[in-house]
């Protein structure tokens, strides 16, 4: 039993589909153990029924009243949303992207570095792990997945589709405010913002120019520069050592972080934390990876990046009191992968399962 005192969080959790009912189990059952072990917090969870096989079932994902049920949480834990019977673009537009934009949750971020025990394909991280430690910042609600555009001319030949990339001054001034408080609060200090601006010459133009406003405000605190989106995936690969924070748009973050999951290792390991900074929502911590319809139920999917999300949360609702809690979280995973335990995407053998049970072993330790 965790001390009278100690604050009890209410969680909306959303497992969604494929492996993300697998991963959200296992972060459910990590969370139970370090809320009894630190007696610091505990969790009441609200479980939703949101997939793709419900709204197989009934017709919708969420009932009309989601965001309604969602304000009345501290936070919402998702698992993964997907499933193969149902158009990839419905299943994001019917849960993930709403939630996101309606909670006012603009930021998304999303560290990578390489866990102990993991192996980077990149060369020289193999020899030394601390040259990948990033933190991406994505901007979470407009831009490419803003959701304008439009199709005519049916399904011919003649068929036409728009997707308009929306970008605002409000928008991307607030993600630059933030991600270069990211970039301050770190010991590199340095920030790379992302942009395609070469060729798309209104949206990216405009956040060049908001960028270099907002940095005028950070001269001398932070280090900064500019890439553009193409070329950043060389220097990714390259000079992993010569970034620290990094800033870019819904898609190009998007692309950008799958990438930098894959380099640290596995995507299985990479945590998401959708974020309203204003604090007047929920936010929504989720690993950044899919639903796997293939691995689904076979109890072999990594949970390490559930587990990192679960860490992100709890350090979220803590707001600076549960850091240290966060972390211990944090380091039991690290001692579980640095002693071999791990699932098959980190060349390992064991389940699931397996996992989750070592990761409660070190944190009871
Ligand atoms: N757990 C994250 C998840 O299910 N991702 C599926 C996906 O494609 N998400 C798109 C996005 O993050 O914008």
């Amino acid at each position: 039993m965790a001390s009278s005192s100690a604050p009890n969080y209410h969680i909306a959790s959303i497992p969604g589909d494929g492996i993300g009912v697998d991963i959200t189990q296992a972060a459910k059952t990590v969370l139970a153990t370090l809320s009894s072990a630190s007696q610091a917090f505990t969790l009441t969870y609200t479980d939703l029924d949101w997939s793709s096989f419900a709204y197989l079932k009934r017709g919708y994902y969420m009932p009309e009243d989601w965001a309604t049920q969602l304000r009345k949480h501290d936070a919402i834990y998702f698992g993964a949303v997907g499933w193969p019977s149902v158009p990839d673009h419905i299943s994001l537009w019917q849960m993930i992207l709403p939630i996101r934009q309606q909670m006012n949750q603009y930021v998304n971020v999303r560290p990578t570095r390489i866990l102990a025990g993991t192996k980077s394909p990149v060369a020289a991280c193999q020899k030394d792990p601390k040259l990948l430690d990033w933190v991406i910042v994505r901007e979470n609600s407009e831009g490419e997945y803003a959701g304008q555009g439009g199709t005519t001319h049916g399904h011919t030949k003649d068929a036409i589709a728009t997707e308009l990339a929306i970008f605002t001054y409000v928008g991307i001034e607030r993600i630059m405010r933030f991600a270069f408080e990211v970039a301050k609060s770190r010991p590199r200090k340095k920030l790379t913002m992302v942009t395609k601006s070469n060729a798309q010459r209104h949206g990216m133009v405009l956040w060049d120019k908001v960028f270099y406003e907002v940095a005028e405000e950070y001269k001398g605190v932070v280090e900064f520069d500019k890439m553009l989106v193409d070329a950043m995936t060389v220097r990714m690969v390259e000079k992993p050592e010569s970034m620290d924070t990094i800033v870019a748009t819904n898609l190009h973050a998007d692309i950008l972080s799958d990438l930098a999951a894959a380099l640290a290792g596995s995507i299985g390991i990479a945590p998401s934390s959708n974020l309203d900074p204003t604090r007047k929502n929920p936010s929504m911590f989720e690993p950044i990876h899919g639903s796997a319809p293939d691995i689904a139920g076979k109890g072999i999917a990594n949970p390490v990046g559930a587990f990192w999300s679960a860490a992100e949360m709890v350090r979220w609702l803590g707001n600076g009191k549960l850091d240290e809690i966060a972390e211990g979280l944090m380091q039991a995973i690290a001692n579980v992968t640095v002693a071999g335990v791990k699932t098959r995407d980190l060349s390992g053998e064991k389940s699931t399962t397996e996992v989750t049970e070592a990761v409660c072993q070190e944190i009871e330790k």
